[in-house]
């Protein structure tokens, strides 16, 4: 899943692609590298971050997801929590919605994505963006989260969202410190095993990563590592998850993580045919 963000204030790429034609120029030049699917999203929801009106959500998110739902030749999915803008780009052929809220930030979300028909990520995530990491306290997050997103399936199910459908995501960096984070990837199979849909894992240039690179390095600071500077220990984490039972990916830098996959799965062959 790649990355589109229409905001002028993400945490790695706010304000890059705020034009309609470079969201779009960009949407299609990470299917070009390898991309199975699109995250358009018009809010940002870095810790902090403050809400965005559903109109300006509109204007953001509108026009990208119509050429990209017509020209990429991939499904795209809305990154929101309002049923409104979910409405609306389903309407114009989004085919997926990724709530962030999991169906809780708005009642009338979950009837919009069945009345659709439309898929449905649902995430982790305690209280909302601006006050989230206030709320990180956890007996075994591995088990909290599981539970909470079991929760959440069956929730949409009742809605009429169909199983099938569905997928969710334990949330990275979500009401978490960073060794929330590090504990739900190193358990990851557990909270896969534990859940009948597949699971979204979504690490790409996340603050925990700069956090690990400076602990291995006294003089840096991790707050100071430049997102973008973290692609590279993405790629470990987006290895680790798939190896772990991760369906979906959603990563900023599609490329080297689309030729590592590749990679990584030539070897699985020849090793699976040298046993054989
Ligand atoms: N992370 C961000 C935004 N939306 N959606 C899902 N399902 N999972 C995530 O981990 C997630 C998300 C924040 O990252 P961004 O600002 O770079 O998009």
């Amino acid at each position: 899943m790649g990355i589109v963000n229409v905001t002028p204030d993400s945490f790695s790429d706010g304000g890059r692609y705020l034009e309609v034609d470079d969201a779009v120029a960009h949407g299609l030049s990470l299917v070009a590298a390898g991309a199975g699917l699109l995250d358009v999203g018009g809010e940002s929801t870095r810790p902090g971050a403050t809400p965005v009106s559903e109109a300006d959500e509109l204007a953001r998110v509108l026009p990208v997801i119509r050429r990209l739902a017509s020209d990429a030749g991939v499904p795209v999915s809305i990154d929101t929590t309002k049923a409104a803008v979910a409405h609306a780009a389903l309407d114009i052929g989004a085919t997926i919605v990724n709530d962030v809220t999991a169906g809780r930030g708005d009642a009338a979300m979950l009837g919009v994505v069945a009345d659709a028909g439309a898929g449905f990520v649902a995430m982790h995530m305690r209280g909302e963006p601006r006050t989230m990491q206030h709320d990180t306290s956890y007996d075994d997050v591995v088990v909290e989260v599981s539970d909470f997103l079991a929760e959440r399936v069956s929730v949409a199910v009742d809605a009429g969202v169909a199983r099938d459908a569905i997928a969710v995501d334990p949330g990275i960096g979500f009401a978490k410190l960073a060794e929330h984070n590090l504990e739900l990837l190193a358990r990851l199979r557990e909270l896969v095993d534990a859940l009948d849909v597949p699971v979204l894992v979504g690490t790409s240039r996340k603050a925990f990563l700069g956090t690990v690179l400076a602990d291995a390095n006294p003089r840096v600071h991790g707050a100071d590592i430049d997102p973008t500077a973290r692609d590279d220990a993405t790629l470990a984490t987006v290895m680790w998850a798939i190896d772990h039972g991760a369906s979906i990916v959603r990563v900023h830098d599609v490329e080297p993580a689309v030729h590592a996959v590749r990679l990584w799965r030539a070897l699985l062959d020849l090793d699976a045919a040298a046993v054989a």
